[in-house]
């Protein structure tokens, strides 16, 4: 069975860190009644949705996906790289605890599950403020005796490594060549998305199925084209926190 782990908006989400954004107003029912959509999206692709509490003093905590990074056989509980971020841990750590065996990111380690894309036993981890060599150097140390290949890869104008690629399918990959070198990930197949759209290349994978921002038509119809069929969701609210789709999430087999 699938379950996923989600967060409710906090009501301090106007106070989120921002990084390459400028702040603009969010609009909190809006963000709420949008994030209320993505969980039944998720139930309705067969998973089995956790929703957690609001944290009202933990602006960014909607953002389920940096404080844990969930495997088969473990989950890691990170160090978050923006040190408002770090208390989100208690509450997911407690969250994961009865699902997996935990393993923590230890300081000077800083990481965002934001920079972890898994595709089959490779993890692929951005170097960015939010995740340093010294957490990626742990990752490798805990996961290669498990057979994960740990493999970091640089990104440039852009908050994480999954705001400039996931993965489409189990060999397909979807990226912003502007954000991270397509050279890296020449072992796939390499989608881009439409130059109109940088932020476009976060997909969110549910089972056999994959949910897409409603803002990004062009790099939608790329996908279709390259046989990959997605399910368009609103999430444009909380893209004003810089969030994407796989941020609002953790989704992991019981
Ligand atoms: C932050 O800067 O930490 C939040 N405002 C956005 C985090 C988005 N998370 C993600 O891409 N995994």
């Amino acid at each position: 069975m699938l379950v996923a782990i989600t967060r409710a908006v906090s009501r301090a989400i106007t106070r989120c860190e921002l990084t390459h954004l400028e702040r603009t107003p969010i609009d909190l029912e809006r963000a709420r009644a949008q994030h209320r959509d993505y969980e039944a999206a998720l139930a309705r692709l067969g998973c089995k949705v956790i929703s957690l509490p609001e944290e009202p003093e933990l602006p960014d905590s909607v953002f389920v996906e940096d404080p844990a990074i969930v495997l088969d056989e473990l989950a890691i509980i990170t160090r978050p790289g923006a040190e408002s971020r770090r208390p989100e841990t208690a509450t997911i750590r407690a969250a994961l605890a009865p699902h997996r065996p935990l393993v923590e990111i230890e300081a000077p380690g800083i990481l965002d599950g934001g920079d972890v894309m898994r595709i089959g036993k490779t993890l692929w981890i951005g170097v960015t403020p939010r995740s340093n060599p010294r957490a990626i150097a742990q990752m490798r140390e805990r996961l290669a005796p498990l057979g994960y290949i740990v493999n970091s890869a640089g990104v440039h104008g852009c908050l994480h490594l999954k705001t400039a690629i996931t993965a489409a399918s189990d060999d397909t990959v979807l990226l912003n060549p502007e954000w991270v070198d397509a050279g890296l990930f020449s072992q796939y197949r390499v989608l881009t998305v439409d130059p109109s759209e940088p932020s476009a290349a976060n997909l969110l994978r549910v089972g056999e199925h994959a949910l897409f921002p409603t803002a990004f038509p062009k790099t939608r119809a790329r996908l279709a084209q390259a046989g990959i069929e997605t399910i368009p969701i609103d999430a444009s609210e909380l893209a004003k926190a810089e969030g994407a789709l796989t941020c609002c999430s953790l989704i992991f087999t019981v």
